[in-house]
């Protein structure tokens, strides 16, 4: 561990507190320490997304749309080498969220997301991930 001072400004130490406490933190510096990690993983995210990932594709779409259901499916059928599992929640009487759990080459894990982004019937497609394999070191 390295000691580190810093200046901040008053109203984003206090807005930066007041999250800690409503996710139940004890400690300032560990909630300092996720952030930073965040902030790094999510710059890797942006720059550096190559090689093996794992993570996690959250799909919301209208059930009743014609041929949605069928074509999320099929997608998910020809990607299952990269699909570790997946969820199926009945949202509302109309919508429906798939939570699927990927986990291999950022090419093919791009593509499945964005063929089913693509779908009409399809509101919302959200991929979060981060590096797997050697490359992850959450110390
Ligand atoms: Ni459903």
């Amino acid at each position: 561990m390295m000691r580190i001072s810093m200046s901040l400004p008053k109203k984003l130490l206090a807005d930066f507190d007041e999250v800690l406490k409503d996710r139940g933190y004890q400690s300032r510096s560990k909630g300092i320490r996720d952030a930073l990690k965040d902030y790094i993983v999510r710059y890797q995210w942006m720059n550096e997304m190559e090689g093996n990932r794992i993570g996690v594709i959250t799909v919301i779409y209208d059930h009743y749309y014609t041929g949605v259901m069928e074509s999320l499916a099929e997608i998910q059928h020809d990607y299952r080498d990269e699909i570790n599992t997946s969820m199926h929640i009945h949202m509302t009487s109309k919508y429906c969220i798939e939570v699927i759990v990927v986990n291999g080459d950022v090419n093919s894990i791009r593509e499945l997301t964005e063929k089913m982004m693509r779908l009409k019937g399809v509101d919302h497609v959200k991929l979060t991930s981060t590096a797997n394999g050697e490359s992850f070191d959450p110390d």
